[in-house]
C-alpha cells in the first residue's frame, strides 16, 4: 500500500520544521531524469533569450555589485538588469572578512544599509560587526535573486566589451561578451570557443581587483588605449574607503565603475578588509546608472 508521506509528531524535530516523515515508508514523488533536465534548460534559455537586450548589465557579483543590483533593481522594477559573475559562487572577497577571518567590518554610515537590509550587527561606536561576511553576502544575494527584474549569470565571464561609435566618433560601451568561465580561462590552450553577447544601455563594473579577471573592464579599455589605466594604491583605510565612494562614476560613457574595480582606474588607495565602501560605493553607482541611463538609452537606439 502506498502511503503518503506520513508525519512523524515523535520525531525530536518535529517542532521546529514539517519536512519530519515516518522514514520507513517515506518516497518521493516519481520522476523522470529528461524532466529536470528540460525544467532547467527551459528556463536558462527562455533567460538568455529575454536578458540578450538588458538595459544594464552589472559585472561581479561581489559586495559592490550585489549592492548596486539590489538597489538598482528596486529603484527601477521597469528595467531588465543582468548580473554576470565569473564564479560559480556570488561574494567575490567578501564570504569572509579578511586573511580567512569570518567577521565583516563596516565604518558608519555604512550601517545605515545593514539596517535596511535588516541583518543583525555588533556596534563598535565608529564601525559595525557582522559576525560572519557570508551572512552579509548570502542576505543580499537572496534578496536581489528575488526580485522579478534581475537575473544572475553566474559561471559565466565577460571576455570583451562591445562598443558603438557615434556619428562624431566617440565611442561608448553598448553590453559585454560572455562566456563559460572556463572556457574563457582556456582560450589560449584549446581552439577557440566563440562567446555569446549581452546588448546594454549601460554597463556597471565591479570586478574588483583580486583574481584572474580582476579590474577587467577598466584593463579592456586600458587596452584599446580608451581609458588611463592606474594601479591600486597602497593600504590607507582612511583615505581608500572615502576615495572609491565619492569616485564611484562612469569612467567612459557607457560604463560606470564601482567598488575595489575603481582603485585600478584612479589609482586610489586599498583598504584591505573594511567593505563599508563597497556597500556605498554600490549604491552610489546605481544613482549613477540612472542618472545617465536614458542619454544612452537615445544613444542605443541611434548608433543601432
Ligand atoms: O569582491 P570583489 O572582488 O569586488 P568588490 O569591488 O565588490 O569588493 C572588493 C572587496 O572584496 C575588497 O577587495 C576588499 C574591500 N579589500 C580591499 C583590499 O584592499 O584588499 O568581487 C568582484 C567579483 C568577483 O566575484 C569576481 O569573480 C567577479 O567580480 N569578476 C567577474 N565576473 C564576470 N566577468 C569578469 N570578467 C569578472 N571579473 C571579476
Amino acid at each position: 500500500m502506498h502511503t503518503t508521506n506520513l508525519y512523524n509528531e515523535k520525531s525530536k524535530v518535529a517542532k521546529t520544521t514539517d519536512a519530519v516523515f515516518d522514514w520507513d515508508t517515506f518516497k518521493f514523488a516519481p520522476i523522470r531524469e529528461s524532466q529536470v533536465s528540460r525544467a532547467m534548460t527551459s528556463r536558462y534559455f527562455k533567460d538568455l533569450n529575454k536578458y540578450a537586450e538588458s538595459d544594464i548589465v552589472i559585472v561581479g557579483a561581489g559586495s559592490a555589485g550585489l549592492t548596486c543590483a539590489y538597489v538598482l533593481a528596486r529603484s527601477r522594477p521597469d528595467l531588465k538588469i543582468a548580473i554576470i559573475e565569473a564564479n560559480v559562487a556570488v561574494g567575490g572577497g567578501c564570504f569572509l572578512g579578511g586573511q580567512l577571518f569570518s567577521a565583516m567590518v563596516l565604518r558608519k554610515p555604512a550601517d545605515r544599509f545593514i539596517k535596511e537590509l535588516g541583518i543583525e550587527f555588533e556596534d563598535e561606536g565608529d564601525f559595525i560587526v557582522i559576525k560572519h561576511a557570508a551572512l552579509f553576502i548570502t542576505t543580499i544575494c537572496s534578496k536581489v535573486l528575488s526580485l522579478p527584474n534581475v537575473k544572475l549569470f553566474n559561471a559565466t565571464a565577460v571576455e570583451d566589451l562591445i562598443t558603438r561609435k557615434s556619428a562624431a566618433g566617440k565611442t561608448r560601451v553598448a553590453g559585454v561578451v560572455t562566456n563559460w568561465t572556463l572556457v574563457s580561462m582556456h582560450h589560449d590552450d584549446q581552439s577557440c570557443m566563440d562567446p555569446n553577447t549581452i546588448n546594454a544601455k549601460v554597463v556597471i563594473s565591479c570586478t574588483g581587483h583580486d583574481g584572474p579577471m580582476g579590474a577587467f573592464c577598466v584593463k579592456r579599455l586600458a587596452s584599446q588605449g580608451l581609458l588611463e589605466r592606474h594601479k591600486m594604491g597602497c593600504l590607507n583605510m582612511n583615505l581608500a574607503e572615502d576615495s572609491i565612494v565619492k569616485n564611484t562614476r562612469e569612467v567612459f560613457p557607457g560604463l560606470v565603475c564601482a567598488g575595489m574595480e575603481l582603485a585600478e582606474c584612479d589609482s586610489s588607495n586599498r583598504m584591505g578588509p573594511t567593505f563599508g565602501a563597497m556597500v556605498q560605493s554600490g549604491v552610489h553607482a546605481a544613482e549613477v546608472a540612472l542618472d545617465i541611463y536614458e542619454e544612452r538609452a537615445k544613444q542605443d537606439k541611434l548608433e543601432y
